[in-house]
C-alpha cells in the first residue's frame, strides 16, 4: 500500500499532554499496520542531543536537529511523531520549512491547557520546583571548578510562544486521551494520510 509519509509535530508546556498524546497515537497508527516512529526526550536528549541543555540556545538547537531527523524519517514514508515543548515560533516554523522544501507534509499539533491546570498536574514536581528557583541546569565549567547553573523553566521563567496558526488545537484540559487521538486520526484520514 502506498503510505504517505507525515511529520505530526505536537508542541505544549511541561505536562500538556504531549507523550501521553504521542503515545496512544502511535500505538494507534501500529495497529493499523502502519509504519510510524516516536520521537521524544527518551530517545533524543538522552542520545543524539544529550550535549544539550535548556538555555534558548540549547533549544534552538534541540529542535533543529529534532527537525532534521524528523524530515529524515518523513522522507522514508514513515509517520513520525515528535513531542517536544518546541517553545520558540521561530524553531517551529523552520522545522516546517525544512520538510516543505523537501516536499513532506507536516502537521504542528498545538497541545494546549491552562498553565493553572499544568500546575496542578505537575506530575513531576517541576513547576513546584520552578516556582521555587530551584531548576538546576547541566553543571557547567567556570574556571577550574563545575558550578550548576540555574535553567529556565517553560511557562514559568522562559517563554512559550503558542502557534497562531496550527493545524490542529487540542484542549487537553476538556478532551481525553482518546479524543485527542481521535482528533488527529481523523484530520490524517480526511487528508488522506491513513
Ligand atoms: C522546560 C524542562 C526543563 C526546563 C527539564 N524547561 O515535562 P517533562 O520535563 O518530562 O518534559 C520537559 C522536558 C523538555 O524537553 P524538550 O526537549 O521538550 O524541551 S525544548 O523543546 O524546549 O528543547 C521537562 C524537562 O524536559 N525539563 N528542564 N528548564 N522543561
Amino acid at each position: 500500500t502506498g503510505q504517505r509519509g507525515v511529520t505530526i509535530w505536537l508542541t505544549g508546556l511541561s505536562a500538556s499532554g504531549k507523550s501521553t498524546i504521542a503515545c496512544a497515537l502511535e500505538q494507534h497508527l501500529l495497529h493499523l499496520h502502519r509504519f510510524v516512529y516516536r520521537l521524544d526526550g527518551d530517545n533524543i536528549r538522552f542520545g543524539l542531543n544529550k550535549d544539550l541543555g535548556f538555555d534558548e540556545k540549547s533549544r534552538n538547537e534541540n529542535i533543529r536537529r529534532i527537525s532534521e531527523v524528523s524530515k529524515l524519517f518523513t522522507d522514508s514514508s514513515c509517520i513520525t511523531i515528535t513531542a517536544f515543548i518546541s517553545p520558540y515560533r521561530a524553531d517551529r516554523d523552520l522545522a516546517r520549512e525544512l520538510h516543505q522544501k523537501a516536499l513532506l507534509p507536516f502537521l504542528e499539533v498545538f497541545v494546549d491547557a491552562p498553565l493553572a491546570v499544568l500546575e496542578e498536574r505537575d506530575p513531576k514536581g517541576l513547576y513546584k520546583k520552578a516556582r521555587a528557583g530551584e531548576i538546576k541546569g547541566k553543571p557547567i565549567l567556570q574556571g577550574q571548578t563545575l558550578i550548576k547553573c540555574p535553567a529556565d523553566f517553560t511557562g514559568i521563567s522562559a517563554p512559550y510562544e503558542a502557534p497562531e496558526t496550527p493545524e490542529i488545537h487540542i484542549k487537553t484540559d476538556e478532551t481525553s486521551v482518546e479524543g485527542s487521538v481521535r482528533i488527529i486520526t481523523d484530520y490524517l484520514a480526511k487528508n488522506g494520510y491513513v
